[in-house]
């Protein structure tokens, strides 16, 4: 655990909000109340303290993170939301620590955050990811949050969601989203922003076949990076692929823009970004922004839901159920229906044991 981190679990237990028996709610609700002011009016650290609520796994926590999200709520929504997606060593932090510096120079202020579903088992990439953003990540208007841990990605996401809507109370204009291109943690991170920008190589010449085909679906821009050097033909060629292959799958509304870029140069970055707000401005003209966030909203609300389901289904004592009935039914002794309704049976009633405790996928 980094030095910082430690201090941040520190401080958190420090809040003393579940300090319960010696205080009654009404003094409770008055330090929630300071602290989201703290954070709207720009702290960073009671800011940095909210999401280590956020992230708790203990029920009080989750039950005070909410009561505190509700008193944020009214301030979040009006951040422009980014997500920077591409294979690691694409140049995925460099591009977010030179963006970043560029909008902080004309009076923005940028929340970053990472979704990297490997790094609650490897301990996280943020390591690599802050020395990469040095500069960035010691300036004022910054700030910059490594992935939550957690044990299911539904659990990350989640969190995710509620740091994002923090960093937006606190007055934070752009949030980016940074992950690693592992397909759950793409679709999660694309169902959360306002456009979706994937990084990808130049592929000197070679085809396009090797690409995952889901992420090029997502992807709202596309950036062929490092295109410096003798590396920048080969990236426009690759653009141009890229530009062939989008049309082939373009279904109707538009085809995903691609562009070259080179994260190390700052005028090539302004130029992406903006190609991003250039695409943000047309669909806030329309109604496709507004129908983004609704088809998001209604996304976040089944969440819950679905994730448990999912966590159900794949556990050990459903998957010993399923096997168990499937002897039966293999023996001949019950109809697969039988064996069917007596497994949902099983599963309802995992369901509303969950239901019971209030639990949420962490
Ligand atoms: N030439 C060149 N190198 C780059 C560019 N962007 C990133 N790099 C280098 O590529 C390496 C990986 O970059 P990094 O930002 O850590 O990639 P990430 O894993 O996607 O976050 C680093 O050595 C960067 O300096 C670029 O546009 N041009
Ligand atoms: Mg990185």
């Amino acid at each position: 655990m980094s030095k910082n981190k430690a201090e941040e679990k520190k401080r958190s237990k420090q809040s003393g909000l579940d300090e319960g028996g010696s205080r009654n709610s009404g003094e409770k609700e008055e330090r929630f109340h300071a602290w989201a002011d703290a954070i709207r009016s720009g702290n960073r650290r009671d800011l940095a303290r909210a999401i280590t609520l956020v992230e708790s796994t203990r029920p009080d926590d989750l039950e005070y993170a909410q009561q505190l999200l509700e008193l944020l709520l009214p301030y979040t929504g009006g951040a422009d939301r980014i997500g920077v997606s591409g294979v690691p060593g694409v140049g995925k932090s460099t591009f977010i620590d030179t963006l970043g510096k560029e909008l902080i120079a004309d009076g923005r202020k940028v929340a970053v955050l990472t979704v990297d579903p490997s790094s609650p088992l490897s301990g996280g990439s943020i390591l690599g990811d802050k020395t990469r953003m040095v500069e960035f990540s010691c300036m004022e208007e910054a700030f910059i949050r490594p992935s939550p841990a957690g044990k299911t990605l539904g659990g990350v996401a989640r969190k995710t969601r509620e740091a994002m809507l923090m960093c937006e109370s606190a007055g934070y204009d752009v949030v980016i989203i940074e992950t690693v291109g592992t397909g759950q943690a793409e679709w999660q991170v694309s169902s959360m922003v306002d456009l979706f920008a994937v990084l990808m190589m130049s592929n000197a010449g070679d085809s396009l076949q090797g690409i995952k085909r889901g992420i090029l679906e997502m992807a709202d821009i596309i950036l062929v990076n490092k295109a410096d050097g003798n590396l920048k033909e080969a990236a426009e060629l690759t653009a141009n692929e890229y530009r062939n292959a989008m049309k082939l799958m373009d279904n109707g509304d538009c085809a995903t823009a691609v562009h070259t870029c080179s994260a190390l140069d700052p005028e090539s970055v302004r130029l992406c970004w903006r190609h991003f707000t250039g695409a943000l401005s047309q669909r806030k003209n329309d109604s496709r922004f507004e129908n983004r966030r609704y088809a998001q909203l209604l996304q976040w609300i089944r969440s819950p839901a679905e994730d448990s389901l999912q966590q159900i289904l794949q556990n050990s004592t459903s998957r010993s159920v399923l096997e168990d009935l499937a002897d039966q039914v293999h023996n001949k002794k019950i109809t697969p229906l039988h064996a069917g309704l007596v497994y949902r049976r099983n599963i309802v009633s995992e369901f509303a044991d969950l239901d019971r405790h209030s639990k949420v996928p962490n």
